[in-house]
């Protein structure tokens, strides 16, 4: 592809942090199942919720965030503020549990 460069660097402009702050992990949702189910990060790094799945799902920790429903091939993000440990699940798939470690 001709393009591919120019895709790539266009990508990497939308994703990277936005000045010096925190750095950006990855929650992949796919297959009904949050990967990884425990990340652990830094007090105002970001989270990056990409819905790999076929279906949609949220990411919602009660009394932290809600990331209402994100669809299908979309993403959501979450810059953690406080330090602790948060329990979050899929409110449309209960059984979908997972942890952010947050430093
Ligand atoms: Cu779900």
């Amino acid at each position: 592809m001709r393009n591919a460069g120019a895709v790539v660097a266009a990508l990497l402009a939308v994703t990277a942090p936005l000045g010096a702050a925190g750095a950006e992990h990855t929650v992949v949702i796919d297959a009904m199942t949050f990967k990884p189910a425990v990340l652990t990060l830094r007090k105002g790094d970001r989270v990056v919720f990409r819905n790999q799945d076929l279906v949609p799902h949220t990411a919602t920790a009660q009394g932290r965030f809600d990331s209402g429903v994100i669809p299908v091939g979309a993403s959501w993000s979450v810059d953690p503020k406080t330090a602790g440990r948060v329990d979050y699940v899929c409110l449309l798939h209960p059984s979908m549990k997972a942890v952010l470690v947050v430093r």
